[in-house]
């Protein structure tokens, strides 16, 4: 049965963001000439939310405790339906990933989603079953909503046996910062900031879940991981330096919007956050895995070019970026087989080696990828962790 939650205002995220600006219309790395310079005013302008409702639907009854239910007439003992939350399961590799779940008939999925309607009308899109998930509000530009989201999850009293940080927004076109509504950059504020409190917030659900094998994943990226390949030495290049920025609140008042104290740089911003995305999953297993037995992992899943990520590069780009990635890298990958392999990594019982990085080969089959030198540096893990604590207010 339907069950319809409260609603209430969160605060805003806050946006200084010149509408139409286009940092440099470049392509590909490849900077146009001036005279091509391409309209822009159609880009998206997500950070303008004044205000949102916190939309709960329960569409099913709560899933079944504990994780192994008794035996069946026929004397075969059946695992319960896991409950998986999934950040950003509106559109894109979160959405392929919700659908591939549900429709194992075995997974309920908490879409943790910013646009409640948006949410609700990409699971109809998608064909998901209306049992097989519910859409809880959460909008990571805001550090009280993250917190309010952990409140209402709990309070649909499922258990939380998985929580995939898939979440993000690309800004590369941007030429001025936006701010969340805690003050800090966007790109890192959003993919690192908000995950992080929301993942050290579940720890406990995850830990109190009777489930056999419960997952925490943060979606990384070959782009901001694999400074050791060709696709991670594109400009602008990730890279933390020694955290002066964050350390400052990455506000843009008195210390600078990025993490390494430079010049805003919007593409720069987001590889610097998906660092801080596997570094923190790194230091989540060495810090909890043994304690808690949650299997911590990353992934890259191949590049999904054809998704909502690049909504706010220029035209030029989304054009060309699918063909590109299809026939001249071969990295492409669809929404739907990407969602597959997010899928494994949340289900496959084969999976449950703690502090890997996933990825992919031509075949589809999963393997453990290595991370490049800044992405695997412990030392700088444990410094992002102890800033990020400080500054989502958790120490
Ligand atoms: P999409 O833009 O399609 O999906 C991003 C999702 O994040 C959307 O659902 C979006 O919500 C949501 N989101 C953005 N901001 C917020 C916020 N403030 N609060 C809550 N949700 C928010 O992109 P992808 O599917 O490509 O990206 C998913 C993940 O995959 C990201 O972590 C990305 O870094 C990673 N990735 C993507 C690759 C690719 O090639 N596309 C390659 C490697 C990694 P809304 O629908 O409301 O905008
Ligand atoms: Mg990249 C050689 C393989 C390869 C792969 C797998 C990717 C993935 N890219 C590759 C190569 C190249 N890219 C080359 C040779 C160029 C220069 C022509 C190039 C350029 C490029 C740009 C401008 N690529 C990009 C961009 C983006 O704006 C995307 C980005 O960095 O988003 C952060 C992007 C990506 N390339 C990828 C992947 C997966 C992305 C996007 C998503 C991400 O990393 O999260």
């Amino acid at each position: 049965m339907a069950l319809q939650a409260a609603t209430s205002f969160l605060p805003s995220a806050l946006s200084a963001r010149k509408e139409g600006s286009v940092k440099d219309s470049a392509f590909l790395g490849v900077r146009l000439a001036d005279g091509l310079k391409l309209e822009t005013s159609a880009l998206g302008q997500r950070a303008k939310r004044v205000s949102t409702s916190v939309a709960i639907r329960a569409q099913t009854a709560a899933v079944s405790s504990p994780s192994v239910t008794p035996a069946s007439p026929s004397g075969k003992k059946t695992l319960r339906k896991g409950t998986a939350v999934i950040t950003g399961a509106s559109s894109g590799l979160g959405l392929a990933t919700a659908k591939a779940l549900a429709e194992t008939g075995k997974w309920h999925v908490i879409m943790a989603c910013r646009d409640f309607l948006k949410a609700s009308r990409a699971a109809t899109a998608a064909g998901m079953d209306k049992g097989s998930y519910t859409i809880v509000h959460l909008d990571l530009a805001s550090l009280d909503s993250v917190r309010q989201f952990v409140k209402n999850v709990r309070q649909l009293e499922m258990p939380i046996d998985v929580v995939v940080c898939n979440a993000a927004v690309y800004q590369p076109t941007a030429k001025e910062p936006s701010y969340t509504a805690d003050g800090f950059e966007m790109s890192v504020g959003v993919n690192h900031l908000g995950h992080f409190l929301l993942a050290r917030e579940l720890l406990s659900d995850l830990q109190s879940s009777d489930y056999p094998s419960k997952r925490l994943i943060i979606v990384g990226s070959i782009t901001a991981g694999n400074t050791n390949t060709l696709a991670g030495n594109v400009p602008p290049k990730a890279n933390l330096g020694d955290l002066r920025g964050l350390a400052g609140g990455l506000n843009g008042v008195g210390s600078s919007v990025m993490i390494d104290g430079g010049e805003f740089d919007g593409a720069k911003a987001y590889k610097d956050s998906k660092v801080c995305n596997m570094l923190t999953m790194q230091e989540f297993h060495r810090r909890y895995h043994e304690e808690t037995g949650v299997t911590f992992a990353s992934l890259y899943p191949g590049c999904i070019a054809t998704t909502g990520l690049f909504r706010e590069h220029i035209p030029l780009f989304r054009l060309l970026f699918p063909p590109f990635q299809k026939y001249i890298t071969k990295g492409y990958v669809s929404e739907e087989e990407a969602g597959k392999r997010l899928a494994q990594v949340v289900s496959d019982p084969s999976l449950t080696k703690s502090g890997v990085y996933w990825s992919w080969n031509k075949n589809s089959a999963s393997f453990e990828n290595q991370l490049s030198e800044e992405a695997s540096d412990a030392d700088k893990a444990k410094k992002l962790w102890e800033i990020s604590e400080k500054l989502v207010g958790l120490a």
